[in-house]
């Protein structure tokens, strides 16, 4: 209980903060007012301070001198975490207090992806698959937030939450199918890599333009509230993301209309080569919260516990109080931004290795585990083998699996195909023939 008494307490700083100085200067000004008021008039006293603004869109009081307001105001967001870098609970009511159980599985399925990755990024580099787009530093948030989730919960992720999927139960085989694009693959293969999706699993498919997750996810927010089953949606997004004018619609929507949304960002320090420093001068993306009218705060998405912690108390408010909460996850995309980016262009090792060595959401969660003697060197050297099985296991399977059946890739847009797809889907095969010898038919499915 104290764990989410904090968590509340950190979610009105920032416009604690802004009411406490606002009404400080708006006293201050008032009294001078009247002062030069009647000065100005003689002895006639006139107390202007008694008007008030009318105006529908704001409730405030006017001053009577010219001044901006310093975006200063809202800057220094404090970070919310649990654990320090050693794995040690900073205030012990914060303290989940997790079963042993659970906080293995965190680590297992932190690590587990970790191995995926590293196969799934190989694989890209050997040729054998187009694209791939790892996850390494941001493990945390992926998991922390997954778990404090309700299953019914639904998911809009940017690309980068493969472990939010693997933390529902996507199994190995599935990511490999989808990033491999054959015939058990739940898209069919229409897709790049990594854009996964389940409707079993309430996790919306990936789509590759910036941002268009966030007005969806507002809207699917709404439909959520108006069915009046206490579930919430949640939407994943980049810093980066947060520039696009889809996120201010997103935003000002969920408020607006009141909806039991999680708006979840991981500031992960760049949008490909962009650092943060280029892309905003305000204080991250928590900052813009208040001037929504959101709920903010912001946590270490290094610190599995602060991550969920966060996660919950948002989520058990956003049903409560049918309103969205934003998260803003401070982390580090310790990976390239994906295969086709060598970051070695615009970052320096020795800050990659920061947050790789010294920063770093698995062993910090390890660090917690061994000092409870839930785990050891054994046990890890054991998972590790067992995990990287698992993972060669799926990715052997996926690549003898057959692809799907080309004409797949003309169903689905409309319930009967059209005239012109039907041409297009015709011309295709008049092409492949005509090429056969550049088209091995015998890996698709007949
Ligand atoms: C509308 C649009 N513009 C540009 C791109 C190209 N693009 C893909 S990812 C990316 C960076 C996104 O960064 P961020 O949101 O911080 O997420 P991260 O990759 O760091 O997880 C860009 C510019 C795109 N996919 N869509």
């Amino acid at each position: 209980m104290a764990a989410v008494r904090s968590v509340k307490k950190l979610y009105g700083i920032g416009l604690h903060a802004i009411r406490q100085n606002t009404a400080l200067r708006a006293t201050t000004l008032l009294q001078k007012r009247s002062f030069r008021v009647g000065r100005a008039l003689g002895q006639q006293t006139f107390d202007s301070s008694a008007e008030k603004p009318q105006f529908p869109g704001a409730s405030a009081e006017f001053i009577d001198h010219l001044e901006f307001i310093q975006p200063n105001v809202i800057s220094g967001i404090p970070v919310y975490r649990v654990m320090d870098r050693q794995g040690q609970i900073i205030n012990t009511s914060e303290d989940p207090q997790l079963p042993k159980e659970t906080v293995l599985n965190f680590y297992q399925k932190m690590t587990l992806l970790n191995t995926m990755d590293r196969i799934l990024y190989e694989s890209q580099r050997q040729g054998r698959i187009s694209f791939y787009m790892t996850n390494y530093g941001e493990e945390g948030t992926h998991i922390g937030s997954a778990a404090a989730l309700d299953p019914a919960d639904l998911v809009f992720g940017q690309y980068r939450e493969a472990g939010v999927l693997m933390y529902r139960g996507f199994p190995l085989d599935m990511f490999m199918a989808q990033c491999y694009a054959n015939a058990d693959d739940l898209g069919k293969g229409r897709q790049m890599p990594v854009h996964y999706g389940s409707k079993d699993l309430n996790f919306v498919t990936i789509s590759s333009p910036l941002a268009t997750q966030i007005p969806q996810a507002a809207g699917a927010a709404y439909a959520v509230k108006r069915e009046n089953t206490n579930r919430v949606v949640i939407c994943y997004f980049g810093e980066g993301a947060a520039s696009e004018g889809d996120a201010h619609a997103g935003f000002n929507f969920s408020t607006t209309l009141e909806c039991p949304l999680i708006f979840f960002c991981r500031n992960n320090g760049y949008a490909i080569s962009t650092p943060t420093n280029e892309q905003y001068r305000g204080d991250g993306i928590a900052a813009r919260g208040p001037g929504y009218g959101l709920m903010s705060i912001r946590v270490d998405g290094n610190d599995v516990f602060a991550v969920y912690n966060a996660t919950k108390e948002a989520r058990r408010r956003a049903v409560a109080e049918n309103q969205p909460f934003l998260i803003e996850a401070m982390t580090y995309r310790i990976g390239h931004h994906s295969t086709s980016d060598d970051s070695s262009a615009y970052r320096s090792v020795d800050e990659v290795n920061y947050w790789d060595k010294q920063d770093h959401p698995i062993s910090r969660l390890r660090h917690y585990m061994t000092a409870r003697g839930w785990w050891d060197e054994d046990e890890e050297r054991a998972w590790r083998k067992q995990s990287r099985k698992l993972v060669m296991v799926a990715f052997e399977k996926a690549e003898k699996r057959l692809k799907p059946h080309p004409d797949l890739m003309f169903t689905d847009v409309y319930d009967e195909m059209t005239p012109q797809i039907v041409r297009q889907k015709d011309a295709m095969w008049r092409h492949v023939q005509q090429y056969k010898e550049h088209y091995p038919l015998d890996l698709y499915e007949k």
